[in-house]
């Protein structure tokens, strides 16, 4: 009987280390961050995220980015979009875009992203102000 509870407390531990591992490894891991807050306001106008593990602090590279949205929602503006594209980045972990914002204020970009090495889908959303 005390083989047995024993063997119960062992499976028990088993059962916490392995879901703490699986919680390890999840989407709100990883942190999307404005390179640069401030964006000029106008046409072709570039920015862009650095996308980075909160574990290690370390930029993750080779991420798709997909689902993008540029709307003013942080100054109540929310139906107010901006078309944008990506763009090409030499560095690791960053990720380019222009765009034609039409209006001074806070933008915010909201995405969502397809990690090297993580099921599931990463969300964020980024603030930039353009003036
Ligand atoms: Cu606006």
């Amino acid at each position: 009987m005390a083989i047995r509870s024993r063997f119960l407390v062992l499976l028990a531990v088993l059962a916490v280390g392995l879901g703490a591992r699986i919680a390890y490894a999840a989407p709100a891991d990883y942190v999307f961050e404005p390179v640069s807050a401030d964006v000029r306001n106008g046409k072709d106008s570039e920015f862009a995220v650095r996308l980075r593990n909160k574990a290690t602090g370390k930029p993750v590279e080779g991420a798709v980015l997909f689902r993008t949205r540029l709307d003013m929602s942080p100054d109540s503006m929310g139906e107010m979009t901006a078309k944008h594209t990506a763009m090409p980045s030499a560095e690791p972990g960053i990720y380019k875009f222009k765009a034609d914002f039409t209006m001074a204020g806070s933008w915010a970009f909201k995405l969502m992203a397809k990690v090297p090495g993580e099921a599931e889908t990463v969300q964020g959303t980024v603030v930039f102000k353009t003036k």
